[in-house]
């Protein structure tokens, strides 16, 4: 066992619906109020998992937060005795506060934390900053959780350093793993670490959004490079190119991803992005020797439109251990032509890819999750590797216990009026009681009280 890469999924939860709660998600706009289907979107999810594991691929799960998260419509003055008391009363008034308590969002695990490998930190810990989530208000509320979680998990504080979420403020908005990308030659060794906001605060004459917001400050990304006490000779700040946003990009990594060597992009992600690309390969070059391959789509090969549509730029790219990497695509990029052809033509060129898989993950999809929305990459020393939790380290025998959880406790469907249902609050906190002891994780963890 060398250094490796793990991926944190997040296990999609028993609550997952669709209320059309992200502005400026298109996906989720599209699917406001349709019926979801939980079992059927966990054991997507979970298949991911299995998948990637199968490939030799390091693979972890993190469960979801607890939801509804009751405190919280307490907390905005709605009143009662019972849980579903104070439900009713905030339905009369607000159903959509009544959605976001029951969010399933903390399945997109790309957006829990930003994460620094021990090579990248000065004090050669991994750190890890829980994402505050503040531009969206259902998910606002998972990054306290989060960071408590990720302490549990994380706990060996010679190894491990959990920042808290930044303060909460529009000029502080983090959404963590997101919009960040690490570049590298041996895994092992330190990276180049590029980090994309959307807006800077206060500065009225800087390119910015009009339609959407932005969901990441350059503050923020800041803050998290202080956090993590990263040498700045290898630290990016890139700005997302505003258009990009508004058709829908509402992370860098709907319209990027990277892995060691190879930066997948389109065109329209970044701002002056051609003067971007050009140091970045000159500084990568420099520094490991040898030239990064950047793979770079026009609007022609693919519009913004089919970027957001088919989430290809949100695909998962992983080394496998024979050094060769993978494309793990959402399902939608062998249906859209435009996107289709992008997967062809990176297999057809000199570069480490050279396998393409498609994934079925249609239910987080339409809340507009794809493949690496539902991971946080931990990059992680052998010795790191033995002193994580060890319960929630995908084998065999963990991935067949949670099939039969995710069968035994999640609803087929759900429709936003169902979050009525009291009897759902019963089953889901009962879910995440029982997932203690399959992770064996604290339950007073789980159901964070
Ligand atoms: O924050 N959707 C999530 C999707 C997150 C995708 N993550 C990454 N790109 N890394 C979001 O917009 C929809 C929930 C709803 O509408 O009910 C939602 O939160």
């Amino acid at each position: 066992m060398t250094t490796r890469e793990f991926n944190f999924d997040g296990l999609i939860g028993p609550t997952h619906n669709y209320s059309g709660l992200s502005f400026g998600n298109i996906a989720s706009a599209k699917h406001q109020n349709q019926t979801s289907h939980p079992r059927a979107a966990a054991l997507q999810g979970l298949e991911k998992m299995k998948t990637l594991a199968a490939m030799g691929i390091g693979q972890c799960v993190l469960p979801p937060l607890r939801r509804p998260r009751i405190e919280f419509l307490r907390q905005l003055g709605f009143q009662g005795r019972t849980a579903t008391e104070v439900i009713h009363a905030a339905l009369k008034q607000a159903p959509q506060l009544v959605a976001a308590s029951y969010s399933a969002a903390s399945m997109w695990t790309a957006n829990a934390a930003t994460v620094s490998p021990s090579a990248d930190c000065s004090d050669n810990r991994v750190h890890l900053t829980a994402a505050n989530l503040n531009s969206t208000l259902h998910r606002s509320l998972e990054g306290p959780s989060t960071a408590k979680l990720l302490r549990t998990i994380f706990s060996d504080s010679e190894e491990f350093f959990v920042h808290n979420p930044l303060p909460s403020s529009v000029a502080l908005v983090d959404e963590g793993a997101a919009n960040h990308t690490r570049l590298c030659d041996d895994l092992g060794g330190p990276g180049l670490e590029l980090f994309v906001y959307g807006s800077i605060p206060n500065s009225p004459d800087s390119p910015s959004p009009k339609k959407f917001p932005s969901r990441q400050s350059l503050l923020a990304s800041q803050s998290v490079v202080r956090h993590h006490d990263l040498r700045l000779n290898n630290v990016f700040f890139w700005q997302q190119n505003p258009d990009a946003i508004d058709a829908g990009v509402f992370h860098n990594d709907v319209i990027s991803v990277g892995n060691q060597n190879v930066l997948l992009t389109h065109e329209m992600a970044f701002v002056e992005q051609a003067k971007c690309l050009k140091s970045l390969s000159s500084v990568y070059e420099i520094r490991y020797e040898k030239p990064l391959h950047v793979i770079e789509f026009s609007a022609d090969e693919i519009s913004m439109e089919d970027t957001v549509k088919s989430y290809l730029f949100n695909s998962q790219l992983v080394t496998r251990p024979d050094g060769k990497m993978s494309l793990v695509c959402p399902i939608e990029c062998e249906e859209i032509a435009s996107a289709q052809k992008c997967t062809e033509r990176i297999l057809s060129e000199d570069n480490p890819v050279d396998e393409v898989k498609f994934l079925n993950l249609r239910q987080s999809m339409n809340n507009g999750g794809g493949p690496a929305c539902l991971r946080l990459r931990v990059v992680l020393t052998e010795a790191q590797q033995s002193k994580i939790h060890q319960g929630i380290i995908l084998t065999e025998t963990l991935a067949a216990e949670l099939e039969s959880w995710i069968k035994k406790h999640y609803r087929e469907s759900i429709h936003p009026d169902d979050l009525l249902d009291p009897e759902l609050i019963a089953e889901s906190y009962g879910a995440l009681e029982a997932l203690a002891d399959i992770l064996r994780l604290p339950t007073a963890v789980l159901l964070d009280r």
